[in-house]
């Protein structure tokens, strides 16, 4: 490399710098920062974080040695006009925390040669060579300003010479799919064919395996949030066993996606637990077994309307519980030599009932995390079955090379074993591996009730919740609010003096549990809370939301 250049022609500098002028910082926004789930924000203003994302995620595949990045853009169960894009790491998780930093830095450069200068900055930090290859691929959501933000990434590729390949319109974990496929393609143990094809091709193999001596339920419903996940659980149906084979009649609402301000609109999976009710288009009587997804599908929530009619929610603690109970008892039938270790990760707003099913009911680990979907998953990977779920319906369950060894290579000793281990194979495949997944996290879920011969009542059923509130308060700087490391965001080290207030509050009540945490992706802190009845809960929550409200006053 020549001095003072990027790359062996010395051209890249130039290349970077003439290009980036073409996607200017909107005036609108001080700062861009990479948060718990990438950049995000109105798509009117991400040209240019497009533009140094691209950058980014050529750096990042140079980093590890030509491997396959990701590039999802998305805002989720966001409304229509906003955007985001997040990067995805090569086994399809998400990108290492470490980076994070850099994708902040990079895209807030003022000029062209702060953003060239934030560009070699990666590049010496990790002593990457520019002349290496580098490959990303990328996927959008339905959103109309995709389309456009697609070329500025493609430009900031273009310039810094990346391999890319635009598989269009997908949820986000089929992209996180397509990135650990490719990855893997030339393993002895492929993820899958590198296509949207071959992602419903081992969903549908695995469904059917997973349904082969078992009738469904029928039927279910799914909300689609008007988003992706409509025309791409359309697709998959093609690829399930027929009603007749499997007892499922699959229905789909919410699925106009051609009608962009519908979004997310009153529907979808953060519609349903946030506001704690059906979602527009619900024509379900008593009992009917109901599910959204949100808007890039990697949320699901299932519910019913019980007599009243009262609104039942069956959230990611119950898919949590439901899918533990499942493996559980699977893997004690299968029998096998090895002992293979099954825990089950949350965060601190999973359910107390929860918690104390898995620990009492289950025996099985339970542990708590920050909340985000990486710090979930990486310590549901320390487990040979790691089950992992936040309340709001993301999660999945990792599977460690050791507890597939040992499923896939049992000889098993009867009839009834080989069923139980066709199931366990099955659940193998049809779980997605890299990141939660409304797709295949349903498919698993109608699985486990055709199994278990469940009503959406006698799901319900498996323990009580405690009654409980999430509540949120605006404040001047939630950045104040930090908390105490490894208590899962259950204790505040600052505001000083307050959480001791919060404590001597808490304890006032009945199996009292409350804690305040700076919401990652808007301006307040969420207050939760539960203890033994709805009353001392609500008296909880308001007089801890008064302790910060006192303290917001006094700021002032
Ligand atoms: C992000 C996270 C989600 C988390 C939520 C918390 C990912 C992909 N998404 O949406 O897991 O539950 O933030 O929001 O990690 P909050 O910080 O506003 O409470
Ligand atoms: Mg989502």
């Amino acid at each position: 490399m020549a001095p003072g250049a990027f790359d062996s022609k010395g051209k890249l500098e130039t290349a970077i710098a003439e290009t980036v002028v073409k996607f200017p910082r909107p005036a609108e926004v001080d700062k861009f920062t990479y948060g718990t789930a990438g950049f995000r924000t109105k798509g009117d203003w991400l040209d240019h974080v497009m533009y140094g994302m691209g950058l980014l995620a050529g750096l990042r595949s140079r980093k590890v040695n030509g491997q396959t990045i990701g590039v999802m853009i998305t805002a989720s169960h966001n409304k229509a006009e906003d955007n985001g894009v997040k990067l995805v790491d090569p086994m399809g998780e998400m990108l290492e925390t470490d980076w994070e930093s850099w994708a902040t830095a990079i895209v807030n450069g003022h000029s062209p040669e702060e953003t060239v200068k934030a560009y070699g900055d990666v590049l010496q930090k990790y002593n990457i060579d520019q002349d290496k290859p580098a490959n990303v691929i990328y996927a959008r959501d339905t959103r109309p300003s995709g389309a456009r933000l697609v070329k500025a990434l493609e430009a900031g590729l273009k310039a810094t010479n990346v391999t890319y390949k635009d598989f269009g319109i997908l949820t986000t974990p089929q992209l996180h799919y397509l990135v650990r496929a490719t990855n893997t393609q030339d393993d002895k143990n492929p993820y899958g064919e590198v296509s949207e094809a071959g992602y419903y091709k081992k969903l549908g193999a695995a469904f059917s395996a997973a349904m082969k001596n078992v009738k469904s339920n029928s039927p279910v419903t799914v909300d689609c949030a008007n988003g992706v996940g409509a025309p791409k659980l359309k697709e998959m149906l093609k690829y399930l066993p027929s009603e007749k084979e499997s007892g499922l009649k699959i229905n789909i609402v919410n699925d106009r996606i051609e009608q962009a301000e519908v979004l997310n609109k009153d529907c979808g999976a953060d519609y349903v637990k946030t506001q704690q009710k059906v979602p527009q288009g619900f024509d379900g009587k008593n009992y009917d077994r109901w599910c959204s997804f949100d808007g890039d599908a990697d949320r699901i929530v299932y519910y019913f309307n019980d007599e009243g009619p009262v609104f039942r929610l069956l959230d990611g603690d119950r898919i949590a519980t439901l899918a533990a109970t499942f493996l559980g008892e699977l893997v004690k039938k299968c029998d096998f030599e090895e002992k293979l270790e099954l825990g089950v990760v949350q965060t601190a707003y999973a359910n107390g009932a929860s918690s104390k099913y898995i620990t009492d009911v289950l025996q099985l680990q339970s542990e708590f995390t920050e909340t985000g979907v990486k710090n979930l998953h990486h310590v549901a990977a320390r487990y040979d079955i790691g089950v992992y779920f936040e309340a709001n319906g993301h999660g999945t369950v990792l599977f460690s090379k050791k507890a597939l060894d040992t499923i896939w290579k049992k000889e098993p000793q009867s009839p009834a074993q080989l069923e139980n281990l066709e199931a366990l194979r099955a659940a193998t495949e049809l779980i997605n591996q890299t990141v939660g997944d409304a797709i295949s996290d349903f498919l698993l879920v109608e699985a486990i009730l055709a199994h278990e011969q469940f009503t959406v009542r006698e799901w319900l059923g498996m323990y009580t919740d405690k009654p409980n509130k999430l509540a949120k308060q605006v404040v001047p700087q939630r950045d104040e609010y930090k908390t105490v490391p490894k208590t899962a965001e259950q204790k505040l080290q600052s505001p000083e003096g307050l959480q001791d207030k919060i404590d001597t509050e808490v304890a006032k009540y009945r199996e009292g549990r409350c804690f305040v945490r700076a919401s990652g992706t808007e301006d307040a802190v969420r207050i939760y809370g539960e203890a033994l009845s709805s009353y001392d809960v609500d008296h909880m929550v308001r007089a801890v939301a008064d302790l910060i409200e006192i303290r917001s006053g006094r700021r002032g």
